[in-house]
């Protein structure tokens, strides 16, 4: 429970206080707290002051009531079937593109990263790709809570911009959905809630099929007896269909970070049609 003060030394006193944490709290010109025993609400009311200060080391955020922001974790493992196709290792993606994967994500946000992350580690942390990950409402799995680009390692782990660590939201924790997509894969979403919060708790999508949406609908066999997203959704409208294909065949012989290279090795080839798109006509996303 937070509570309100109508005075300013408690922040004030914040600049001897380095490197401690001080109890949250609001000043302002009027507010109250309300409860009725089982419900607690604080507001306030009439801020004049509105912008956030930092000398670098404290921050004073003014204004309106803010909540406690945290930064709760997902680390999940998926793994993407176009990059199994021409994997030397079972259960291992290629990074063949790592060298072409853009430094500024391909989805909305727009997230960027150091282009040293896609230097070669010489291990099953090699960066593949970005992916496209999602948090979903545990009442209702249609309402998408937030989003965020990330990348995935060669071995299926779902990394922040620094190429290693689970990603964050802020977000308070609580039970989620988490769905996964790239942008030439069909997405999944878990089969149920995961509870995320500031712990670090591994969730293993490629093990087996109970645990994402649709089962084997949902994931394709891959080496090493995995499971992996479905490869061959040119267009990114959730259907591995014909208009995939077609597309796909203007740009055969090219080279480059493009869509239309289904098994990631850089080129968009027949391979890429014959061998990824094809198989999986008429598959869809089942969630
Ligand atoms: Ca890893
Ligand atoms: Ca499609
Ligand atoms: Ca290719």
């Amino acid at each position: 429970m937070r509570k309100i003060t109508f005075f300013l030394a408690a922040v004030l006193t914040a600049g001897s206080l380095m490197a401690q944490s001080i109890e949250r709290q609001v000043v302002a010109s009027a507010g109250s707290t309300i409860s009725n025993g089982s419900i607690t609400m604080d507001f306030t009311v009439g801020e004049l002051a509105v912008s956030t200060i930092s000398n670098g080391s404290i921050t004073l955020t003014q204004g309106f009531q803010q909540g406690d922001a945290i930064m709760i974790l997902l680390n999940a493992r998926v793994l993407l079937q176009g990059a199994m196709l021409n994997s030397a290792v079972a259960a291992e993606m290629t990074d063949a593109i790592r060298t072409i994967v853009p430094t500024t994500s391909p989805y909305t946000d727009m997230l960027t990263v150091d282009a040293g992350v896609f230097n070669d580690n010489g291990n099953s942390d090699n960066i593949v790709d970005w992916v496209w990950v999602e948090l979903r409402d545990a009442n209702d799995a249609s309402i998408m809570v937030d989003a965020r680009s990330a990348l995935i390692q060669k071995d299926g782990d779902i990394v922040d911009v620094d190429g290693v660590s689970p990603i964050t939201f802020e977000q308070p924790a609580d039970n989620y959905y988490a769905v996964v997509n790239h942008r030439n894969h069909l997405g999944i979403r878990t089969a149920s809630t995961i509870a995320l919060s500031t712990t670090n708790t591994f969730i293993d999508l490629s093990s087996n099929t109970a645990s994402v949406a649709g089962g084997t609908n949902a994931l394709a066999s891959v080496s090493g007896g995995k499971f992996a997203l479905i490869v061959g959704d040119y267009n990114g409208d959730g259907q591995v269909q014909n208009t995939d294909i077609n597309a796909m065949r203007a740009l055969l012989g090219t080279a480059g970070y493009d869509a239309a290279d289904m098994n990631m090795d850089g080129q968009i080839q027949l391979t890429d049609i014959n061998l990824a798109a094809r198989p999986n006509n008429g598959k869809g996303e089942q969630f």
